[in-house]
């Protein structure tokens, strides 16, 4: 039997003295007298491997969460030997490592304590699976605050939680519900203001206890496996989750279209019932890229099949819905339907791709089609075959995206939901039972799509989204979070949950807007469309059970709301993107707790609310009915309310009105914040020029704004238009900086500026240090400032 416990157990076993130490380069091997060897490799100054086995020698190192061209190497690496422990230096953190029992503590380098084994690495003998349970606790300061973890569905602080890493169809799941469906093992510390994070590269069932046993004491354990985790040093929580996103991968850029907003519903068909709400999109100017079918597309649920009395002629109607700006996703669900007629069900059967139970039979289990059996999404022959089978939808059909559901594995009428643990995976060649599989499943399904999307969409992107996922699946995939409710706590969960994630290296996602069980009010879909327009993935969805949830589906008033902020969505398009591009490049998370923003101010570390949406745009929803305003806290800094531009000084928490249609969002001072005209849909329009809202501050501010062709590969050979901006203001002038890196051209010629909290009247322009006529040549027309875009110095002056 699991215990379900970190704490020490009349079974448990602990490491003895270390009897032995080799050295191979950047790994040290510590061997202690029963048997345990602990290695220690320092991949980079601030990111060391610690892995243990009980065995007396290694099983072969396979993970799948760890991108394979992350960066190593460091600068400085030295061992010692001291009476009582040894001592591994690297140039940002210090090892040390005790001779009696193998327990391990990290210093910085002024040797204050970062982390310390409590009783550190020990476990339990595994009977009945063998193996070892496996655990690791460590010693918790007061005031330690901890974050990340995925998609877990309570405050965005963990202390005092203990939490579960099992992937499950948690259906209706509520706040606290435990677990869900994605296992992100990975946690970040902050105490003292200095940052760390943990990563354990375990796929087995996992739990973490952040001082809800003990109150001085943070533990996790597996049910299986070995005890290997990363610890990455700060001091920055920025560093910490930039390197944890570089060790587990990030994904390439998506099209742009699917930044758009995304329209879905347990389902749309038939065809003329599609048509209808397309058209209604575009007949009351809601942009809208993308339209999804959900499971009653295909023939009795059948996947890569197509109800030919509901969509007789899905090539001829996905190109209708091109045409009119509509990108076009199905769905498609692990299960196999058992049907002797259906080539799929043929060729897996004939190819022997389906998993087994271990004593050899199929694994069968029902789900939509009825009884199933269930591809080995870890064998990369069966990931193959998965690929191609997206030739005919892709290539042929037209369709634009894959969506992955149920790949938790989900099976009904099963008290465990999943499968029988017994079953039997390939593990990329390390045999095992579904014990070990189990969290990767998902992931590994939703990599063989996206690597089928990916071929047959060439040569533009592809796009796939999942709902089971483990760390390192933003690699391959966007994913949303699941089976929510229409109710007030779960935009509060929605809110949270996606901060969670992009702390946790998936930053693609979003929640189903509205709620996908139960029916909401007209005033809660638009508070959550004001949330959601703010997250990377932005897509309404419900079951459709109860009636429609479509924009129009509601009242004229909330109509208009939805219309106003996905209009300002697409407008935020160019900054959206760039903050994409930022995720890609640097790992930087879109969205970013206020913890995140400012670790040093304690007044973040228990805000849930309030983020930061790319760099400079703080949002703060709205989570309850007649809300006339909300109490929120604005970081410190400077700050622009963006709907009546007054400036306000941060640090502090305090009451802000909003009508109905606004929730609070802040600008910071000194951005410059690209804007696109208003599409229905992306590339609807070319237009002239780019809207740059910029926002004055006493001082400097640097911005970013990321282009290039929306789609396809050209940028990886260097055809993107980078534009950084300087900004520095005086009480008297202001001056715009600008410098462009490479190939790409932007379509528009001009910049459309909008100067905002000018402490100034504006008497003289210099553009190059070439002075303008302000009023002949029409620079200013409407209040707006309009010059040619590939200035190097824009000067104005009081
Ligand atoms: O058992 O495909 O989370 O988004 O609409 C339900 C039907 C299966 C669950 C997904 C949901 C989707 C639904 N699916």
């Amino acid at each position: 039997m699991i215990t379900n416990t970190s704490l020490e157990y009349k079974g448990d076993t602990y490491p003895s003295r270390i009897v032995l130490v080799e050295q191979n380069v950047d790994s040290f091997y510590f061997h202690s007298e029963n048997n345990v060897i602990l290695k220690i490799t320092v991949l980079r100054d601030s990111l060391i491997r610690f892995r243990y086995t009980t065995k007396g020698y290694f099983s072969t190192d396979f993970s799948y969460a760890i991108d394979k061209s992350h960066t190593h190497g460091y600068n400085f690496l030295e061992f010692q030997e001291f009476e009582q422990f040894y001592r591994i230096t690297t140039s940002k953190v210090n090892c040390i490592i005790q001779k009696a029992d193998l327990r391990v503590a990290i210093l910085d380098k002024n040797n204050h304590l970062i982390l310390e084994d409590e009783l550190g690495f020990h476990w339990e003998e595994s009977n009945e699976y063998g193996g070892n349970i496996v655990k690791m606790s460590k010693t918790s300061r007061d005031g330690e605050c901890f974050y990340g973890l995925g998609d877990k569905a309570t405050q965005m602080n963990l202390k005092g939680k203990r939490l579960e890493n099992f992937a499950t169809d948690q259906y209706a799941y509520q706040k606290d519900q435990e677990p869900l469906y994605k296992v992100v093992p990975f946690y970040i510390g902050l105490h003292n203001k200095q940052s760390y994070g943990i990563f354990f590269d375990n796929t087995f069932r996992t739990f973490f206890d952040f001082c809800h046993e003990r109150r001085n004491v943070t533990s996790f354990w597996a049910e299986g496996g070995e005890m290997n985790y990363y610890f990455i040093y700060g001091p920055q929580m920025q560093d910490v989750v930039t390197t944890y996103t570089d060790l587990t991968g990030k994904p390439e850029l998506p099209p742009l279209w699917a930044l758009g907003y995304h329209q879905c519903k347990w389902s749309y068909f038939p065809e003329s019932n599609l048509k209808e709400i397309v058209a209604t999109f575009r007949e009351l100017k809601i942009p809208c890229d993308a339209i999804y079918l959900d499971i009653d597309y295909m023939d009795g649920f059948r996947c890569f099949t197509w109800n030919k009395s509901h969509f007789p002629d899905p090539k001829r109607m996905v190109a209708e819905l091109a045409e009119d700006g509509f990108k076009t996703i199905v769905i498609i669900d692990p299960g196999i339907k058992i049907d002797k007629e259906y080539a799929i069900y043929q060729e897996a059967l004939a190819k022997d791709y389906f998993c087994k139970r271990a004593d050899g039979p199929y694994m069968k289990g029902k789900v939509w089609p009825g009884e199933c059996n269930f591809p080995d999404f870890t064998n990369p022959v069966v990931r193959e075959w998965w690929a191609t089978l997206f030739k005919e939808l892709v290539s042929d059909f037209g369709v634009k995206g894959v969506w992955n559901d149920m790949n938790e594995p989900a099976v009904m009428e099963v008290p465990n939901k999943t499968f029988p643990m017994d079953v039997r995976h390939d593990y990329d060649g390390n045999p095992c039972s579904h014990r070990k599989a189990h969290n990767i499943y998902g992931t590994q399904m939703a990599r063989a799509t996206y690597h089928g999307v990916k071929r047959y969409a060439y040569p533009k992107r592809p796009f796939v989204i999942t709902r089971s996922a483990f760390a390192g699946a933003q690699r391959y995939t966007s994913s949303w979070t699941g089976d929510n409710v229409a109710t007030w706590e779960h935009l509060w969960l929605a809110n949270i949950q996606v901060q969670r994630l992009s702390l946790s290296g998936m930053g693609f996602t979003g929640s189903d807007i509205g709620g996908f069980a139960e029916q909401p009010s007209g005033e809660l879909y638009a508070r959550w469309i004001q949330l959601g327009v703010f997250h990377p993935f932005c897509r309404t969805h419900s079951s459709g059970d109860h009636g429609h949830q479509e924009p129009w589906a509601f009242d004229e008033e909330v109509l208009n709301i939805t219309r106003k902020f996905v209009n300002l969505r697409y407008q935020l398009l160019p900054y959206l993107y760039t903050m994409f591009w930022q995720y890609i490049k640097e790992g930087v998370p879109m969205l970013k707790p206020l913890v995140y923003f400012d670790q040093e101010d304690i007044q973040t570390h228990y805000r849930n609310d309030e983020f930061i949406f790319g760099n400079q745009i703080m949002v703060c929803p709205i989570l309850e009915p007649n809300a006339l305003g909300r109490r929120l806290y604005i970081p410190r800094g400077q700050w622009y309310n963006y709907w009546n531009n007054t400036a306000m000084t941060g640090g502090k928490e305090l009451w802000i009105d909003t009508d109905f249609d606004q929730i609070p969002l802040f600008v910071k001072a000194g951005a410059i914040i690209p804007k696109y005209p208003v599409q229905q849909y992306v590339g609807e329009l070319t237009f002239e020029e780019l809207t740059l809202d910029v926002y004055f501050k006493n001082g400097k501010e640097k911005s970013v704004v990321y282009e290039d062709a929306q789609d396809g590969y050209d940028y990886k050979k260097g055809r993107f238009s980078l534009l950084s901006f300087q900004l520095t203001g005086k009480e008297n002038e202001l001056m715009i900086q600008q410098h462009k890196e490479g190939k790409f051209e932007t379509s528009y010629k001009n910049y459309k500026i909008n100067l905002i909290g000018l402490p100034f009247e504006v008497r003289s322009i210099e553009i190059d240090t070439v002075a303008v006529s302000l009023d002949a040549d029409g620079y200013i027309q409407n209040g707006f400032l309009f010059v040619e875009k590939g200035f190097s110095v824009l000067h104005i002056k009081g």
